[in-house]
């Protein structure tokens, strides 16, 4: 399957990796909005070099639970890094759900948005449609603020994979192709623990959407759950649910360790090719 982010291609035959760059202020320096940007232009450069096929840049207003950002504030935190990454070898993806955001980042270069809220937000659909970038339609019950207090589903599995497939036809409807299309369960958004297992479990049947799936695992709370480590210490379970998610059908992993994810996924490959 091809999926088309701008003017990149990516061939997904073989997976590919997303790596995670976070643009937020430092909080051990008081350096100002120079240090947050040049961390972020070297993080990025980092994970090109340890193999990342694309970037996802994010100015943190998406995270669960956590304060909302303004608009200028997010602007001002991801444009700069956008533009400081113009030209690099991989696409560049806005994690952002305001459509803003969205249309000067792809006017500032990047190819993909990676939408947390589907597109629902008032001119997302438009934001999108009116230029060649690709998207990530992803699923989350409930808001950031309150998605974690009372997950609930008859059938996880069946409700996001309806979610997803309403939202893709929405997504077409506006103008969007489907080559330029991606779907994400979610994985802790507004899901417990056994609402991500059963995902987790059950990721094949997303395979019927006929759209490219993208998993974001790494370092998520589900994985301290099982294993009881805080955050910093999350990368072999990380990894090993990254595996899992690409041996169940996705087609891009969204992670942070970009070198442990990108070896551990040749050697599935070199299983699967032999
Ligand atoms: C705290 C909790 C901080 C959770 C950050 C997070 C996804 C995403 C995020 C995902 C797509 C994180 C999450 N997760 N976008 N953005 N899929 N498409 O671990 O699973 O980065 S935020």
């Amino acid at each position: 399957m091809l999926f088309h982010c701008g003017s990149f291609t990516l061939d997904l035959s073989r997976p590919k990796v997303m790596g995670i760059v976070n643009v937020t202020p430092d909080s051990f320096s008081d350096g100002g909005r120079y240090d947050s940007f040049s961390n972020a232009i070297e993080h990025a450069h980092q994970l090109i070099e340890d193999g990342a096929d694309m970037l996802d840049i994010g100015g943190e207003s998406t995270r669960p639970g956590a304060a909302a950002v303004s608009e200028q504030e997010e602007l001002d935190r991801v444009l700069p890094v956008i533009e400081g990454l113009r030209g690099i070898a991989v696409p560049v993806s806005i994690d952002t759900w305001k459509p803003v955001v969205m249309r000067a980042a792809i006017r500032a270069g990047a190819s993909m948005v990676n939408d947390v809220n589907a597109l629902q937000a008032e001119g997302a659909l438009q934001a999108v449609a009116a230029t060649g970038a690709a998207v990530c339609l992803m699923h989350k019950q409930g808001t950031p603020q309150s998605m974690q207090q009372q997950p609930d589903y008859a059938d996880v599995v069946v409700e996001v994979a309806d979610f997803l497939k309403r939202r893709m036809a929405v997504a077409v409807e506006a103008g969007i192709g489907r080559e330029r299309i991606a779907v994400d369960p979610g994985f802790g958004f507004g899901k417990t623990l056994a609402h991500n297992l059963a995902l987790l479990r059950g990721l094949e049947a997303f395979s019927a959407l006929g759209a490219p799936l993208l998993a974001g695992v790494s370092r998520k709370s589900m994985l301290g759950a099982i294993t009881g480590r805080g955050v910093t210490e999350r990368l072999a379970a990380s990894v090993a649910a990254a595996m899992l998610a690409v041996q169940r059908g996705a087609a891009i992993v969204r992670v942070h360790d970009v070198r442990e994810t990108v070896d551990a996924l040749k050697i599935l490959n070199a299983v699967n090719e032999g």
